[in-house]
């Protein structure tokens, strides 16, 4: 008989959980936790307040233990838990539409649930294909990502994303996928505040990929307006629209992958509404419940939604969906979430608090380690230079040492990612700053 027992670990052991993106046996050999949260600060198990530098995982913009969104959580699951998504529907589901659409831009008005930033793309890259499908144009099924591009982690995400570390381990993906060269280029735009002035022409790399393939076997584009996950890659000036004027022209879809951009994060509701560059499809998570309750959608212009109504009325148009798409608890949370930003006008005070967020970031210029900064709404990141064979300790070091002075920061190899709350003090923007400001002195 196997010795079960002895393999039955301690009901505190650390063991078990199997931690996702994270170094788990290095974690677990000095752990750190959270164990509260409330406004711009978490708790730490020791019982230390945690300026919250990146609220959360780039999703809490409302704040933490925000007290209309948990009471109408608390609510929504005393009132109705659950309820089956496929050929049911209960009030929330369809009330949270039609408030998302109010804030959409005229066409693009019709909602598709999920549950994460992955599920999102997966089934906005899977509405391409179908669409174009039924459109009578059914060669077109390539997908077009780019280089440092982050979308998740489904095969469909890792295949259009653009992190060798995230694809390399995983077989050999979607076929039919072909990437754009990523924007990143500090030879050109270093310490640039906002928008870069170079690289509009990096967009044009879509028409060498169109003349390789042909315009006719490519569904979709997808990129993050404003790249995140790998550090802050601010879309250089005319980009955006460049890609559009490119998608359009050779009747390609365009997805925005808002995961991180959307609900407020640049200072607007969305990176479409602060760049004129229409998308037709949008992917959107985290902010949509404040990071409360998972939940994701996907928002397709109309003439998506149509193509896909024409079969017969009995029929299910999109085989697609998930058990929790517009989850009852998820869609409470997102309506007071939604009623927040708008009582508060969190995105406006988010555009307001740019100007001071930029000049405390560039504050860091010239501050040992530090070879770039970029920034944009409330988001930065301040890139250092990589210690000799060790890339990405400098800025580990700096995240541990960070923690150790009550401020959460988030590091992407040698690039430490900024993005707080909306509703960050300005006082709290100078602490945060003054923070990293003297651990940058301290690290080697
Ligand atoms: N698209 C984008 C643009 C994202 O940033 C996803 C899709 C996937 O979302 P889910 O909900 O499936 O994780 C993301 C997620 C970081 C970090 O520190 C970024 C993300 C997630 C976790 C950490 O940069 N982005």
């Amino acid at each position: 008989m196997p010795d079960t027992a002895a393999k039955v670990p301690a009901p505190n052991s650390l063991e078990p959980y199997w931690m996702p993106f994270t170094a788990n046996r290095q974690y677990k050999a000095a752990p750190r936790l959270l164990v509260a949260a409330e406004g711009m600060y978490y708790t730490s198990h020791d019982g230390r307040k945690i300026l919250d530098g990146t609220a959360g995982l780039w999703c809490c913009n409302a704040g933490h233990g925000r007290k209309p969104i948990v009471e109408a959580i608390q609510r929504q699951a005393a009132t109705l838990d659950y309820a089956p998504a496929f050929q049911m529907g209960h009030p929330a589901a369809f009330e949270l539409a039609g408030r998302l659409a109010q804030m959409l831009p005229a066409g693009l008005d019709h909602i598709f649930y999920t549950n994460s930033g992955s599920e999102s793309v997966e089934t906005a890259l899977k509405i391409a294909i179908a669409y174009h499908r039924l459109r009578g144009e059914g060669a077109r099924t390539r997908l077009i990502g780019r280089e440092r591009g982050y979308h998740g982690v489904g095969f469909g995400g890792i295949s259009v994303g653009g992190i060798v570390g995230n694809r390399k381990l995983f077989g050999t993906l979607l076929a039919g996928v072909d990437h754009l060269p990523h924007t990143h280029a500090p030879e050109h735009n270093a310490f640039s505040r906002g928008q870069p002035a170079w690289g509009a022409d990096l967009a044009d790399e879509l028409e060498r990929i169109v003349t390789l393939h042909d315009a006719s076997t490519i569904a979709a584009v997808i990129v993050e307006p404003l790249a995140g996950s790998t550090g802050v890659l601010v879309p250089p000036k005319g980009y955006l629209e460049r890609l559009r004027a490119i998608t359009r022209k050779h009747g390609i879809l365009l997805i925005f992958d808002e995961v991180i951009t959307g609900f407020g994060r640049l200072g607007a509701g969305f990176a479409f509404d602060i760049w004129p560059v229409e998308p037709d499809l949008v992917t959107v998570a985290k902010g949509i419940t404040s990071g409360t309750v998972p939940m994701g959608a996907v928002f397709a212009r109309k003439e998506i939604y149509d193509c896909f109504m024409t079969g017969p009325p009995g029929a299910i148009e999109l085989p697609h969906g998930y058990t929790y798409s517009g989850h009852p608890l998820a869609c409470a949370a997102a309506l007071a979430t939604l009623d927040l930003y708008r009582d508060e006008d969190l995105f406006k005070r988010a555009a307001a608090l740019a100007p001071d967020w930029e000049a405390a970031a560039h504050g860091l210029k010239g501050m040992r380690h530090v070879i770039d900064i970029r920034n944009y709404g409330l988001v930065a990141g301040i890139e250092l230079e990589p210690r000799a064979g060790a890339p990405g300790a400098r800025a580990f070091d700096c995240f541990l040492k960070c923690f150790e002075k009550g401020l959460l920061i988030r590091t992407t190899g040698d690039i430490i990612a900024l993005s707080p709350p909306l509703i960050i003090e300005k006082s709290e923007i100078d602490r945060l700053f003054a923070t990293l400001a003297e651990v940058l002195k301290t690290i080697d």
